[in-house]
């Protein structure tokens, strides 16, 4: 059997954004555009040519056809050997683990976030490297100009093959070998965490307990990992079929998405520990009986209580963070003299330092957490190790947990305020505003801050040297206040932009106030600087995290 050419012209806007490459299913379903950048991608990625590639997704709408498209692409560029997920299903930390773990050249993973499903929702792919994690910048810019000069595509004429059993099957010499989806990443976490004791705790009658799988991909996970291997009880796993369109749905686990979990823990105390995740299994969600941990104050938890948890008894290397997220890990860090390092937005930035040692925990404000166990970060995850930490500190709750904390560390106090769908060009406009104002705000005051710093976030890479700019607008006041804003990478409908307010408190007796009243006048900076409200017609944020 010879492979087929079909010439093509290039798309517009293939380029990844935050994420990979997210659009809109019905721009995806178009002849030739799914292909493209699979093509793109082979065409530049030389070392998947006679290596093994890992496959699969979300499950979202469309998966199902993308992947059996990819595979028909992938055995005619010479790929030897493909590890699907049965069913196409692979959450984004289990494909990081299977590249890992089976020694594969790269993974495509198909997904689109918590981005909503379904015929008129979103979809994406997403190119991770050998060492399990998203592309870098330069993979991406690559398969990026590539698409911009695609002339045509190689693809086997074949039919469809069957993805819903564990099986060994041929598309011409390129092996298939359909995978169960679980088994890799259940065994690696089990080499993490102290089962016997989470599994002690969740039996506990008084420990109340749920975790929302929001009819996305953590569903088997969860059930293989929290009901069959620790014994919780069926009904502690909720929404846990993976939908199409999961359920109509926004997978994103916060306050917003996530109402009801949220009512029932935070608002009415039912619940002493709740979770939730995301489309395709990196985000998560952690709420205790009458409060929500903020993502940022996750990491510097798990930071500073890592030695609790088997897996990381013998201390951590390090901590980083994005740029908008709060600097709680750094306390952390200066306390416990750990390294410590602020990237852009992005997980791929993560995996130099974890490639070369120098972290150990990452994390970011939107929902993620994860370690150097795969190079994505990890939903369930982080709900074991959250789980461990409680197992670990018998009497401790959530919310003790976290006032300890602030004692120790100091808090705080962090939101992140989304505007969606704006106009592109008033977006843009909003953030000029600001960045034009930078230059003269070092020594003005927000009430009683004194502004120290403003800039445009640029990185350079310690381990590699790259640089990158444009990564956020930043107003910094010293240790005690940040006000932060960029644009969204991840979204598919004009522009979201995001404003996050940071301020940090000391005195335990200020340590429990309301944190929307807290960062009341550096919402107000935010607007004054940007006209964002009064431009785009908004009375205030779409979502609030
Ligand atoms: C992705 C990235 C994260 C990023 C998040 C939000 O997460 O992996 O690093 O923090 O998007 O990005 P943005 O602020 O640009 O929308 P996910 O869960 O969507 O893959």
């Amino acid at each position: 059997m010879s492979p087929r050419e079909v010439a093509i012209t290039p798309f517009e806007g293939q380029k990844p954004g935050t994420s990979g490459l997210r659009k809109k299913v019905n721009v995806f379903r178009q002849p030739g555009y799914l292909e493209a950048f699979v093509q793109s991608v082979f065409d530049t990625q030389a070392d998947l040519r006679g290596g093994t590639l890992v496959l699969g997704g979300d499950g979202r709408f469309f998966n199902r056809q993308a992947i059996q498209v990819i595979l028909r692409m992938a055995a005619a560029n010479g790929i030897a050997r493909i590890l699907v997920g049965r069913a196409g299903i692979l959450s984004t930390p289990a494909a990081s683990a299977v590249i890992r773990r089976h020694g594969a050249q790269g993974g495509l993973v198909l997904s689109a976030s918590h981005n909503p499903g379904g015929p008129d929702g979103d979809f994406g792919i997403k190119f991770n490297v050998g060492n399990g994690g998203p592309a870098s910048e330069s993979v991406t810019e690559a398969i990026y100009q590539r698409t911009t000069r695609i002339d045509r595509y190689r693809v086997f004429d074949y039919h469809d093959l069957d993805l819903d059993h564990v099986s060994l099957q041929h598309i011409n010499s390129m092996a298939v070998e359909v995978i169960d989806p679980v088994d890799d990443y259940a065994a690696l976490l089990e080499t993490l965490f102290d089962f016997d004791a989470i599994r002690a705790l969740i039996r506990r009658p008084d420990f109340r307990f749920r975790f929302d799988a929001m009819h996305a991909v953590t569903g088997p996970y969860a059930k293989r990992l929290l009901i069959e291997m620790l014994g919780a009880p069926h009904d502690a796993v909720i929404n846990a079929e993976p939908k199409e369109d999961f359920g109509g749905h926004h997978p994103d686990p916060n306050p917003a998405h996530a109402e009801e979990l949220y009512r029932e823990t935070v608002l009415e105390g039912r619940l002493d520990f709740a979770a939730a995740s995301d489309g395709d299994g990196d985000r998560n969600m952690i709420l205790g009986k009458d409060i929500a941990v903020s993502p940022s104050d996750s990491l510097a938890v798990l930071a500073a209580n890592a030695t609790l948890v088997p897996g990381y008894a013998k201390g951590i290397a390090g901590v980083a963070r994005s740029m908008p997220t709060s600097r709680a890990a750094d306390a952390v860090a200066a306390g416990l003299e750990l390294a410590c390092f602020e990237t852009p937005t992005g997980w791929k930035f993560f995996g130099n330092l974890l490639d070369a040692g120098r972290i150990t925990l990452c994390g970011e404000e939107s929902y993620g957490t994860s370690s150097a166990h795969v190079r994505e970060k990890d939903g369930l995850w982080a709900v074991l190790f959250w789980l461990n930490l409680l197992a670990a500190k018998p009497g401790e709750t959530v919310a003790s947990l976290l006032d300890a904390h602030w004692r120790r560390f100091g808090r705080h106090y962090y939101s992140r305020h989304d505007y969606e769908a704006v106009d592109g060009k008033v977006a843009a406009a909003a953030l000029q505003r600001l960045r034009d104002a930078l230059p003269g705000l070092p020594g003005s005051r927000i009430g009683e801050l004194v502004i120290t710093a403003a800039d445009d976030f640029a990185y350079t890479d310690p381990i590699d040297r790259s640089v990158s700019t444009g990564q956020g607008l930043r107003v910094v006041c010293g240790e005690q206040a940040r006000v932060i804003a960029r644009l969204s990478g991840t979204g598919t409908e004009g522009a979201t932009v995001r404003l996050y307010f940071e301020l940090f408190e000391s005195d335990p007796a200020h340590q429990h106030d309301d944190v929307q009243a807290r960062i009341a006048p550096l919402v107000d900076f935010a607007e004054r600087m940007t006209g964002l409200r009064a431009a785009s017609g908004r009375s205030g944020p779409d979502v609030v995290t």
